[in-house]
C-alpha cells in the first residue's frame, strides 16, 4: 500500500487495466514507492499527470512472426515492440527470444529501461522487444529465417532517430547480423544506427560484448569501496548464468582479483572451489552453445548439481545474478545472508524479488538494482550510435574508459539521490529518483501528450 493517494490510485488502475501483467506491476510498485519520496518537491507531477502517463507505454505492437523450419513445416511465433517512453531520446532497449515472452516481461523490462538509459545520462528513451522464439535447439538457418520474419514487420517501426533495438537473451551477434541483414535489405540503405551490437566489421562498437558485464564490476567496485571501503580483490563471487552478461561479469570480476566459484544455465550450475575456467566456459557456451553440465565432465574438482536456483545456497562475499527476472527469493536471499554475503549487483534484470531486497536492505548487505548495475550495456549501445553517427570508431580502451566513467557517475547519482530524500544508502530508491528526475523533467516541458 502507497502512502500517496495519488500514487496509490496510478498503481490500482494499473492493476486493475491488466490484471495478469504481474512481472510489471512489480516493477511499476517499487518504482512508484521511491517517487513517494519525490512528490512533496514536485506538485507538478500530479497536476500534469505525469506519472499515470509514464506508467503507460506510447505505443505496444504485437505481430505475427511466420517462418518455415528445417523439416518444411510452417511455424507462427508472436513478435513484440513495447515503445515506452521517448521523451529523452528515441526507444532504446533490448530484444529477447525466449519461450516465456509476453506482455508482462517486456513491459517490465521496457518500463525499468527508461530509467536505466536515463542514468547512464545518454540521450535515450526507452523500450524493449521480442518473441517467444526459443532459439535453443534450431539450426542457423531456423534462426536465420526466423529474423528476417521478424524484421520483415519490425523494419516499420524502428529506425536511428525512431527505435534502436539490440540483444537481450537468446539475442546476441548472430541474432542482430541476420536483423540487420534483412533492414538493409528492405530498407535499401546502410542505417548503421537502427540497431547496436552489431558486429565489428559493420559498424559495431569494441566493448559492447562485454559491456554489461564489466560495467556491472565497475559499478560494484565503486560500490564497495565507498560504501565499505572494500573491493573485489580476494573474495569469492557467484554468478549465475553463462550467457553474455554472466562471462564477462566473470571476465573482470577475476581480473580485479576475485574468485569466481560457480556458474548457471536454466538446467542446473557448477561448483568450481578452485575458481572457474572462464576458457572452459567460453569454449563450451559460446563456441559450441553447449550445456553448462560439460563443465564439470572437463575441470577435475569442479562438480554439477541440479536447480539452477540452489546456486545462492554456495557461500559467498559478493553474489551477482546474471540469468533472469525473480531468481532470488527469499529463501535464496536468507541463504546468502547465513552465509554472510557483503554485497549483491543485479547484472540480469529484476532478478532480486521485493522481499529478496528487503532481506538484504536489512542485513545491511549492500545491494546494487539492475537499473544502476546493468546499464554499462545500453550505455555502450549509445557510444556505439554515437559512434555511428561520427562514421568513426573508438579503439576498446576508449570506450571501456567512457564505459567505467559512466558506470561510477551512476553509482554517484544513485548514491546521492537517496541521501537527498533521506534514505541514505538505499540505492534501488536513488536509482529510481535520479532517473526519473531528467525523465520527468522532460515530460513536464512536452506538454500533455
Ligand atoms: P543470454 O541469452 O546470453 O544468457 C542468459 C543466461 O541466463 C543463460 O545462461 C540462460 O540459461 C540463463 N537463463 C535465461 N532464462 C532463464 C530462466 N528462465 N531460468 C534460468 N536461467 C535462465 O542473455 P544475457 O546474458 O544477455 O542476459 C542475461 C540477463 O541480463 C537478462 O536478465 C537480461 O535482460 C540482462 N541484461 C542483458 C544485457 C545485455 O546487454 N545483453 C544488458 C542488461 C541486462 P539457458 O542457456 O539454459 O537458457
Ligand atoms: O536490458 C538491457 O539494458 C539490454 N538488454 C541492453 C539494451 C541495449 O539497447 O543495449
Amino acid at each position: 500500500m502507497l502512502n500517496s493517494e495519488y500514487l496509490q490510485r496510478v498503481y490500482t488502475q494499473v492493476v486493475t487495466r491488466d490484471p495478469d501483467q504481474k512481472e510489471f506491476h512489480q516493477a511499476v510498485l517499487e518504482v512508484l514507492e521511491s517517487l513517494e519520496l519525490m512528490l512533496p518537491q514536485h506538485p507538478e507531477y500530479e497536476e500534469l499527470g505525469i506519472v499515470e502517463r509514464f506508467v503507460e507505454p506510447e505505443r505496444v505492437i504485437s505481430f505475427r512472426v511466420p517462418w518455415v523450419d528445417d523439416q518444411g513445416h510452417v511455424r507462427v511465433n508472436r513478435g513484440y515492440r513495447v515503445q515506452f517512453n521517448s521523451a529523452i531520446g528515441p526507444y532504446k532497449g533490448g530484444l529477447r527470444f525466449h519461450p516465456t515472452v509476453n506482455q508482462s516481461i517486456l513491459k517490465f523490462l521496457g518500463f525499468e529501461q527508461i530509467l536505466k538509459n536515463s542514468l547512464t545520462g545518454l540521450p535515450i528513451g526507452g523500450g524493449k522487444g521480442g518473441s517467444d522464439f526459443d532459439p535453443k535447439g534450431k539450426s542457423d538457418g531456423e534462426v536465420m529465417r526466423f529474423c528476417q520474419s521478424f524484421m520483415t514487420e519490425l523494419y516499420r517501426h524502428i529506425g536511428q532517430f525512431v527505435d534502436v533495438p539490440a540483444g537481450d537473451i537468446g539475442v546476441g551477434g548472430r541474432e542482430i547480423g541476420y536483423l540487420f541483414g534483412q533492414y538493409r535489405r528492405i530498407r535499401g540503405d546502410h542505417e548503421a544506427g537502427v540497431l547496436t551490437g552489431k558486429g565489428l566489421s559493420y559498424g559495431g562498437s569494441l566493448a559492447r560484448t562485454e559491456a554489461t558485464g564489466y560495467g556491472l564490476c565497475y559499478f560494484t567496485e565503486e560500490m564497495l569501496r565507498c560504501m565499505k571501503g572494500e573491493s573485489f580483490d580476494g573474495k569469492t563471487v557467484v554468478i549465475s548464468g553463462s550467457g553474455n552478461v554472466a562471462i564477462f561479469a566473470c571476465e573482470k570480476a577475476t581480473s580485479l582479483g576475485a574468485k569466481v566459484v560457480a556458474m548457471s544455465d536454466s538446467d542446473g550450475y557448477i561448483h568450481d572451489p578452485n575458481g572457474i575456467r572462464l576458457d572452459v566456459v567460453k569454449e563450451i557456451k559460446l563456441s559450441r552453445r553447449g550445456r553448462i553440465q560439460e563443465y564439470a565432465d572437463k575441470v577435475s574438482g569442479s562438480t554439477y548439481h541440479e536447480n539452477f536456483r540452489d546456486i545462492w545456497t554456495i557461500p559467498c562475499d559478493i553474489a551477482l545474478p546474471c540469468a533472469t527476472q525473480n531468481e532470488i527469493g527469499a529463501d535464496e536471499a536468507s541463504a546468502l545472508v547465513k552465509n554472510g554475503v557483503m554485497a549483491v549487483a543485479e547484472g540480469a534484470n529484476m532478478p532480486s524479488r521485493p522481499e529478496a531486497i528487503q532481506i538484504f536492505q536489512d542485513a545491511g548487505v549492500l545491494f546494487g538494482p539492475a537499473k544502476a548495475a546493468n546499464a554499462g550495456g545500453v550505455a555502450t549501445s549509445a557510444l556505439e550510435m554515437c559512434q555511428n553517427s561520427m562514421r568513426y570508431s573508438w579503439t576498446f580502451e576508449e570506450v571501456d574508459a567512457k564505459l567505467k566513467d559512466i558506470m561510477t557517475s551512476i553509482f554517484h547519482n544513485s548514491y546521492n539521490a537517496a541521501e537527498k530524500y533521506g534514505v541514505p544508502g538505499n540505492l534501488v530508491a536513488g536509482a529510481n529518483i535520479a532517473g526519473f528526475a531528467k525523465v520527468g523533467d522532460a515530460m513536464v516541458a512536452h506538454g500533455i501528450i
